[in-house]
């Protein structure tokens, strides 16, 4: 832990030493000009009192679908999730903006949209385009509180830059700690893979012999519990502190005894898939991967088998931090928010993994306990993204934001979830015309309370409908049904409008400069 500890807790050292690297890192004079002015305004902008403020402990987990004891899943156990859920409120109808881990964090944590990020992309960061926004952890900073993160907010490759600051932007914490386990410092040898040697970006798994204080995982939990004991003792500064945890993301590496919760006979393999594909235009299938075809039924079973016990693993150590909240007596001053940076496929529609924005892929688990709002227990079921999350935790901490931010606050569904919100969220994703980067496409998906409507470059290359009340599978493309016209013309209205407001106001998104800020964090 000590190797790359920067525990800078004095009030006077709220100014990121990022913006030290910035001024002087060779930028164009106007932006170096603009950045000091705003360093000296945020200097003089009302550092008030912050010590009554609540805490935020926020809890992210990779590649996690939603499946949840707490949302119904028949067979994951999940009972520290459940627990928290059981305190706060369950956003049943939670999407990402973009279903891959480096547009869909960028976004979350900027309170923009993909198309007003730039970030639509892996392996890059929003100071790369929009330098000057202030992130979501940034804006509690400015603020006095302190602000760590712990393992994986913005994009990591997963395995590779465990152990690692990744993709990440240091101007957001004063404390950030990587550490890496077993999982990836000795067992990547032993790992089943579909790609031999390769673990991120492909279907594989092991059951690891070692306990859980040796993962990865286990580690986060180890190093959140020695940070919120530092945090119990400064009462007069509040905390806003980030854990993303790496699992259930591939490898699916977790101790054994998770493994054995599951019997591998026992995993659900999703039949009917040829006929399912039938209705769908091509694009919707585009996240399929060639390597899948090797996918035999035994081999479907371990791996859910597999993403499953993961997910009971991340689960425990996710318990591990919270029982750290209650013994430190933090628990009724911190809001709690779980989620995941998008959903997963396990076979539905013959897919695997992300990059679709079908319901699997979209949807993501969001629950958020804020002990004084009072409700206990409570369901939300208007849509709602990961977007809103930065005005809803402003807005709780009376944290002042950009006034850029695209999302709702969810403020009034977490006093009262049957409050509707925006009514919509909207979840895009991009293909390639050709296998190289450049050509691309994009798919719109609007998730209304009862449709999902979807358009693949805007009507041209297929559209899809699924009314959820008759079809929560997404089983049947109602978008070629003339007795639907009328829903899709409006729909696609709707699709339309939202994905406007997805632009900055001046309509253009804004380009990715690579040389703005780069520095290789991902190879210490
Ligand atoms: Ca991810
Ligand atoms: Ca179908």
């Amino acid at each position: 832990m000590a190797n790359n500890l920067k525990f800078r807790m004095q009030s006077a050292d709220v100014i990121p030493n990022t913006i030290v690297r910035y001024v002087s890192s060779g930028n164009s004079v106007l932006f170096r000009w603009l950045w000091v002015l705003m360093v000296i305004s945020s200097m003089f902008s009302g550092h008030v009192c912050v010590a009554d403020r609540p805490n935020v402990l926020f809890l992210i987990s990779d590649d996690l679908n939603n499946s949840l004891d707490c949302y119904g899943h028949p067979i994951v156990k999940t009972p520290n999730i459940d627990k928290l859920a059981e305190r706060g409120v369950r956003f049943e109808r939670a999407y990402c903006q973009f279903p891959l881990c480096g547009p869909s964090r960028n976004s979350m944590l900027t309170g923009l949209h993909p198309n007003s990020t730039g970030i639509l992309a892996n392996s890059q960061i929003f100071r790369q385009t929009i330098p000057s926004h202030h992130s979501l952890p940034q804006s509690f900073r400015l603020e006095g509180y302190f602000a760590s993160r712990i393992g994986k907010l913005y994009h990591y490759n997963v395995p590779k830059s465990i152990g690692t600051n990744g993709h990440d932007d240091p101007g957001s914490w004063e404390l950030e700690l990587n550490p890496a386990g077993c999982d990836r410092l000795e067992e990547e040898p032993h790992i089943f893979s579909l790609k031999p040697g390769q673990f991120g970006g492909t279907l594989s798994w092991y059951a690891s012999p070692k306990s859980d204080q040796y993962h990865t995982d286990g580690l986060l939990a180890a190093d959140a519990e020695w940070v919120l004991e530092r945090c119990a003792r400064r009462k007069d500064r509040p905390f806003f502190l980030a854990v993303g945890f790496y699992r259930p993301h591939t490898p699916y590496v977790s101790p054994k005894p998770y493994f054995n919760r599951y019997p591998e006979e026992q995993m659900p393999v999703v039949r009917g898939v040829k006929e399912d594909q039938a209705d769908l235009p091509s694009p919707a299938l585009g996240s399929y991967k060639k390597e899948q075809d090797k996918l035999t039924d035994d081999l479907r079973r371990q791996c859910v088998q597999a993403y499953f016990a993961s997910i009971t693993f991340m689960d425990a150590q996710v318990g591990r931090v919270l029982d750290t909240l209650d013994r430190l007596g933090l628990a009724e001053n911190t809001i709690v928010v779980f989620t995941s940076d998008h959903g997963y496929h396990l076979g539905e529609h013959g897919l695997w993994q992300k990059m679709s924005v079908f319901e699997e892929s979209a949807r993501v688990p969001l629950i958020i306990a804020a002990p004084k709002t009072g409700v206990k227990g409570g369901v939300a079921r208007d849509p709602v993204g990961l977007i809103d999350l930065y005005p809803t935790l402003a807005e709780l901490c009376g944290v002042k934001t950009p006034e850029n931010l695209q999302g709702q606050s969810l403020v009034p569904m977490l006093k009262d979830p049957s409050v509707t919100g925006r009514g919509w969220a909207i979840t895009q994703v991009s293909r390639r015309l050709r296998k190289k980067q450049g050509n691309r496409f994009y798919g719109y998906s609007l998730r209304t309370p009862r449709w999902r409507y979807t358009e693949w470059a805007e009507g041209e290359r297929g559209r899809e409908l699924y009314d959820h009340d008759a079809d929560p599978r997404e089983l049947t493309n109602l978008a070629a049904n003339p007795g639907y016209a009328d829903t899709i013309a409006r729909l696609s209205r709707e699709l339309r409008k939202a994905v406007r407001q997805t632009f900055p106001d001046s309509g253009e998104t804004p380009q990715l400069r690579p040389a703005l800020w780069a520095p290789n964090l991902t190879n210490p």
